[in-house]
């Protein structure tokens, strides 16, 4: 594989919004992530992933986007994101935009200019439906419930496309004038010294331009998931997405990460690698293994370690021949892992430093989420008014429709809900946390005062401060390019409670070995090794012998010559 910038670093997600706000008025904003530079660089990671932070009205917090050219006023101004380029430049950071290219905002010009008429030149733009005898063209539904189509208003049985809420038409992706201004807006944001980009719902552009609806899948009301029209056409994507890399990031070199939901296995040597579409996609594969099938919140099960290690297993051995995948923990749209994919006794310090280490050593390029660091769990709302997220309100309406009380209801976003991720980042045991002098726009998390960053700073044996050494031995030395494209052999899967995986390349090998058991174990190595990190006390190794105890993680070196 061609040896690109951005590999063997660790990437770094913020969601603006909720990492620092400079001026009072309860938002994070781009002058609170300057501010907080030292903070990332000290993390030890390479790249800075930064949610939406374009134009918007804000129907779905910054993923209506109206103008793609201009900040949020309420984040900041270009020439913040300027100075946030340049300060992060001197500290071996690159900053990366989350480009939401499949809808815009119904504020958007080009919306506007669309729903002027027939003939106005960017109706084609968007997907303009005609239903029928007041029906709409089809069945879809929406990734947030209800129909994907909205009447254009004063038209009769006319009607745009949206995939999530009404305020996010769909772009026709099959119009070539529109993928030309694609390409130019991703290099405007190049030229501004933007490295890369986080591209959005990567697999929703394909459509069949007929509409001819689906049947209708286990919901039960006669709709049928616009993902499912996704997974039917999703050999369409790689020729459009080749059409903008070879027109915009490709020739430049940029770094790009796909949030590819949905995204068929047989189509990855399409996206990863050299000459794939994308430099790498996330690993959702444990999340999609609690959503198949299951028509919302209310039918999903809670994570466990076994899916998460289950879909990452799959996932790292799939990509190993093809390129590098980037796996998470967390993001913004996930609950905190701590919480999710650990059991009741493990959801604290030692749980979250057990799981950090399973996960900083998979194969890829790995994306920490603000807050995870810090080992932060789900925060406990105590009514759906304490909660912002379009998508926990609708799940909330979805589950008391189908005969879950209010309490059930709330009690199922206090596991799944997106604004778990959210809530703002404590900085320490001041007002609010140190995130606002402000009222934050969404609650604090119940233990901010105790498990914030100053709290942390001070204590070495803190999430943070293992975050730190998990980074710094990612990135030491000849390690680097064995923990990012090394091999990746699975080990055994037997118990559910276990998670064992061997990494081996440029002349190193390191078994990494989390026992999320409640007692102590004995795992027998492939060779002789000596304990590079552990997240508890509790671990020895004595020839080929590791001894870890519970709800704790190892980093075994197998020493050279005495692996078999
Ligand atoms: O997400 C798109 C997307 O596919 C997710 O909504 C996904 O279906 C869901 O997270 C699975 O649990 C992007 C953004 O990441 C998300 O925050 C936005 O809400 C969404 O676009 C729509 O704007
Ligand atoms: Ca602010």
């Amino acid at each position: 594989m061609h040896k690109a910038w951005w590999q063997g670093k660790v990437a770094y997600q913020i969601y603006p919004r909720s990492f620092k706000d400079s001026n009072g008025d309860g938002i994070g904003d781009l002058r609170g992530t300057i501010e907080k530079l030292p903070y990332i660089a000290s993390l030890g990671v390479e790249i800075l992933y930064l949610n939406p932070i374009f134009a918007s009205p804000g129907a779905d917090n910054g993923y209506d986007i109206s103008d793609y050219r201009k900040i949020n006023p309420q984040v900041g101004t270009l020439a913040d994101l300027d100075e946030l380029i340049a300060r992060a430049k001197e500290r071996g950071i690159s900053i990366i935009l989350d480009m939401v290219l499949s809808y815009t905002s119904c504020e958007h010009e080009l919306f506007k200019r669309a729903l002027l008429g027939r003939k106005a030149p960017e109706r084609d733009f968007y997907y303009f439906v005609r239903g029928s005898n007041g029906r709409p063209p089809d069945n879809l539904r929406s990734f947030f419930g209800g129909s994907v189509w909205e009447r254009v208003p004063g038209e009769e049985d006319l009607y745009y496309l949206h995939y999530f809420t009404k305020e996010q038409p769909e772009l026709n992706w099959y119009n070539e004038r529109l993928r030309e201004r694609m390409s130019d807006l991703i290099n405007w944001w190049l030229d501004r010294g933007i490295a890369g980009f986080r591209l959005d719902a990567i697999m929703n552009v394909v459509k069949d331009r007929t509409f001819p609806g689906l049947p209708p899948d286990e919901l039960g009301d006669g709709s049928c998931a616009a993902a499912r029209m996704n997974a039917k056409l999703a050999a369409q994507a790689p020729s459009l997405y080749q059409e903008l890399k070879k027109h915009s990031y490709g020739p430049r070199g940029a770094f790009t990460v796909a949030e590819a939901f949905g995204l068929n296995d047989n189509l990855l040597d399409q996206f990863i690698g050299d000459e794939g579409c994308f430099s790498t996609v996330f690993d959702f594969t444990a999340r999609e293994t609690i959503e198949k099938n299951r028509p919302g919140y209310y039918a999903y099960p809670k994570g466990t370690l076994k899916i998460y290690r289950d879909g990452n297993f799959h996932m790292q051995q799939l990509t190993s021949p093809l390129g590098l995948v980037a796996p998470i923990l967390e993001n913004h749209d996930e609950p905190r892992a701590v919480s999710f994919y650990l059991e009741e006794g493990q959801q604290n310090a030692q749980g979250a430093r057990a799981l950090g280490t399973v996960f900083m050593f998979l194969r890829g390029i790995p994306f920490i989420y603000q807050g995870q660091e810090l080992g932060l769990t789900n925060t406990h709302f105590d009514s759906i008014e304490e909660i912002d997220d379009v998508q926990s309100k609708n799940e909330y309406r979805n589950a008391t429709a189908h005969g879950f009380t209010k309490e059930q209801a709330l009690a199922i976003l206090n596991v799944h809900s997106r604004d778990h991720a959210r809530t703002p980042l404590p900085w320490d045991d001041s007002p609010h946390a140190g995130f606002t002098t402000g009222r934050p726009w969404l609650k604090l998390h119940q233990d901010a005062l105790s498990l914030n960053v100053a709290a942390q700073e001070q204590d070495p044996g803190s999430v943070l401060n293992y975050y730190r050494a998990l980074v710094a031995l990612r990135k030491r030395g000849a390690w680097q390019e064995c923990f990012c494209s090394g091999d990746f052999i699975p080990g055994s899967t037997a118990d559910d409670h276990v998670m064992h995986y061997l990494r081996k390349g440029a002349g190193k090998c390191a078994e990494i070995v989390g026992n999320f058991s409640t007692k102590e174990r004995v795992f027998e190595l492939s060779g002789e090794g000596r304990i590079l990190l552990c997240s508890i006390p509790e671990a020895r190794v004595e020839g080929r012998r590791l001894t870890l105890g519970a709800t704790g993680a190892a980093v075994v070196e197998i020493l050279p010559g005495r692996s078999s």
